[in-house]
């Protein structure tokens, strides 16, 4: 029989969308949102389970999956032994220390003595005793956030994403312990039909992420310019350069990344580029 990837994805949260839009973006289809809690992919080797995120890890490390995505912040709490083999840059958040506003913060050695209330003891114990700081960590489920008012705990460790949470519950953020993203784990020890599965999955992914790292852009420059406009984009080789029908003048087409795109967009400007045109990439392969 040939091989079927199973993959464990979070059935109904933070997490669920992106990840269901991803395997979308790769190609992959199938059915989600059924309330089923198994599914197979009807054009890849795939098969997709439906689980809670704190179920995760253990199923990869047991072997009932052989992939997984989920939080870094769970996976790390959790202490299985699974292989991260991709950063996947949604779901993004931080695990931070927060106290009630109107608390004189003076540094982290405040909580010396005090009670944390928190849902990563494991985080929270490994970064407390980093910084020497002892403390009483008080693990709680849910809802963290309203421990101080309720004469739970004097501060607290949660997962913090725009703050407003942390601020409507008189709050304030005083410690970054962890960041966070969503990731792929993966069992160690895969066998080599699927380790070849999970390449091609990989391929995937990574093209999908370059291509939303990245903008086609198409521009008319001056001759005289054509160095000094090129040299600013590089592309994926080199830029494709085609003289326009108006003499002195050329078409130059490239690729320019996200991170270097207004300040690129701004020198290629002012080195006289006219009819900038910048258009979304749906796949990019290297
Ligand atoms: O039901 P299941 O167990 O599967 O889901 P869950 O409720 O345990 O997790 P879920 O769906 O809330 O979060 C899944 C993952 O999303 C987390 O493990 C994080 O990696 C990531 N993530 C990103 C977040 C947030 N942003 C986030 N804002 N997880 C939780 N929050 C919560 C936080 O706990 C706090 O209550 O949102 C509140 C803070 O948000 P802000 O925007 O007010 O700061
Ligand atoms: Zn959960």
């Amino acid at each position: 029989m040939s091989s079927v990837l199973r993959i464990a994805l979070q059935k109904n949260g933070r997490l669920s969308e992106d990840s269901y839009q991803l395997f979308k973006e790769c190609g992959i289809r199938f059915d989600y949102g059924t309330g089923k809690l198994k599914s197979v992919s009807s054009n890849f080797p795939a098969e997709f389970l439906f689980l809670r995120d704190d179920d995760i890890p253990g199923y990869v490390e047991d072997g009932v999956a052989d992939l997984g995505i989920v939080g870094e912040n769970v996976a790390v709490e959790t202490g299985r032994p699974v292989t991260t083999i991709h950063k996947l840059g949604f779901s993004k958040c931080r695990l931070s220390i927060a106290v009630p506003r109107g608390v004189d913060w003076t540094g982290i050695q405040h909580l010396d003595g005090k009670n944390i209330a928190t849902s990563y003891p494991n985080l929270l114990g490994k970064y407390l005793a980093e910084q020497g700081v002892r403390a009483e960590i008080h693990e709680i489920s849910g809802s963290v956030e309203i421990a101080p008012s309720i004469g739970l705990a004097e501060a607290v460790c949660d997962i913090v994403s725009s703050g407003s949470t942390l601020l409507s519950n008189g709050l304030k953020e005083v410690e970054t312990i962890f960041r966070s993203e969503a990731i792929l784990i993966a069992r160690p020890q895969l066998d080599a039909d699927k380790q070849s599965l999970v390449d091609k999955l990989l391929f995937r992914i990574k093209s999908v992420q370059a291509a939303k790292n990245n903008k086609y852009i198409v521009l008319n420059a001056p001759n005289h310019a054509l160095d000094e406009i090129t040299a600013l984009l590089p592309g994926m080789k080199s830029p494709t350069v085609t003289p326009l029908a108006t003499e002195g003048w050329s078409s130059v087409h490239s690729v320019l990344n996200e991170n270097e795109f207004w300040e690129n967009i701004e020198a290629i400007r002012a080195a006289g580029a006219e009819g900038i045109l910048v258009i979304p990439i749906e796949k990019m392969i290297y």
